[in-house]
């Protein structure tokens, strides 16, 4: 018996050697140590041996399997480190390739222009307020003064979902809601999304608008001129002189216009200003007191002021862009530039 362990192990040591891969590894070591194995089969013999030499022989046999196991146990851990070097070898980093540069997005220039005007404005007191795009006919006309047949609607068609519910044609009626909403003093500055069935060189039927409101005791037309005059010379230059002329919106009485010296020439007359030395910027006016009626004010007490401008002709303006179009078109070199 002892010479057949002696074989046992001097047979294994040459099958650990001679094994390359960790799954036959596997299978040679149950095979052999296992609970069937061929250590077991030779110890089946044990109870035939007398009791002195029983007890020296499972001592060897013991020794012996102690042995083959860590004999196993080394061998797999040499396989997996020559297959670890292996990969190693093949799967080669090079450490002097320039990285990937990460290419960081940006803001769309005409939610930055929107993000500096409500800055300007809410240096002048006046609190960000926004509303929903899709509107109903109340808040974008009826509580604005435009009844159902009001010539005004002509102007401003729009795209409608049912007869009540249609995309905003301007910001409107988020002052609407928001006077609906709370008591004087409102002093809010409304930008966003519009809408309206126009398509051309200047005009899209998707655009962007910022409008302004402030109600309360004794506002004034020289609170709306001392507004707006400052608005102009922080935003677009502190040297710039203001126009009003009059005009006419459903929601406003009196109304104006305002034009700014042409920022391109300084007034002097250019291309941009037609050779008259003024731009046309913004509406404005003193809120018709038959708006008031439809948010529960009292016009013998409030009044207040309106203004409303495009964004894009305000990013024209400021940042020198010759054509609307270029601002929906997504090209991303003309959108990085800013
Ligand atoms: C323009 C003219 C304007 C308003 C907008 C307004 C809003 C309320 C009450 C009264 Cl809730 N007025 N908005 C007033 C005057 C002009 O916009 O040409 N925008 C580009």
């Amino acid at each position: 018996m002892k010479d057949q362990l002696e074989s046992l192990r001097a047979s294994t040591i040459d099958l650990t050697e001679q094994t390359f891969d960790i799954k036959a590894l596997g299978d040679a070591r149950i095979r052999i140590l296992g609970r069937k194995g061929e250590l077991t089969g030779i110890l089946r013999g044990l109870k035939d041996l007398p009791v002195e030499e029983r007890s020296r022989i499972g001592q060897l046999a013991n020794h012996i399997k102690i042995e083959l196991e860590q004999l196993f146990d080394a061998r797999e851990a040499h396989l997996r480190n020559e297959i670890e070097r292996a990969q190693l070898a093949t799967e080669s980093i090079d450490i002097t390739l320039a990285g990937r540069r990460m290419v960081l997005g940006k803001s769309h220039i005409l939610n930055r222009v929107t993000r500096e005007l409500v800055e300007v404005f809410s240096g002048l007191g006046f609190q960000l307020a926004e509303g929903p795009e899709v509107e109903i006919d109340y808040y974008n006309f009826e509580a604005l003064n435009i009844p159902k047949d009001h010539p005004a609607r002509d102007m401003q068609d729009t795209f409608y979902f049912s007869e009540n519910v249609l995309l905003r044609t301007h910001t409107s009626p988020v002052q609407i809601r928001t006077m609906e909403k709370r008591k004087p003093p409102v002093k809010v500055i409304c930008p966003g999304k519009v809408y309206r069935r126009d398509a051309d060189v200047t005009h899209s039927p998707m655009f962007m608008q910022i409008e302004g409101l402030w109600v309360d005791k004794e506002v004034s037309f020289s609170d709306l001129k001392g507004v707006l005059t400052a608005f102009v010379r922080e935003y677009f230059g502190d040297k710039l002189d203001l126009r009003f002329r009059p005009s006419f919106f459903p929601f406003t009485e009196p109304s104006a216009e305002v034009d700014i010296q042409c920022v391109i020439c300084g007034g002097s007359g250019c291309r941009t200003c037609s050779f008259t030395g003024w731009l046309e910027i913004l509406g404005s006016g003193m809120v018709d007191p038959a708006l008031y009626k439809f948010v529960n004010y009292d016009p013998e007490v409030y009044t207040g002021f309106a203004f409303g401008l495009g964004i894009e002709r305000v990013a024209m303006l400021k940042y020198g862009i010759p054509d609307i179009r270029l601002f929906y078109e997504n090209d991303v070199r003309f959108l990085n530039q800013f």
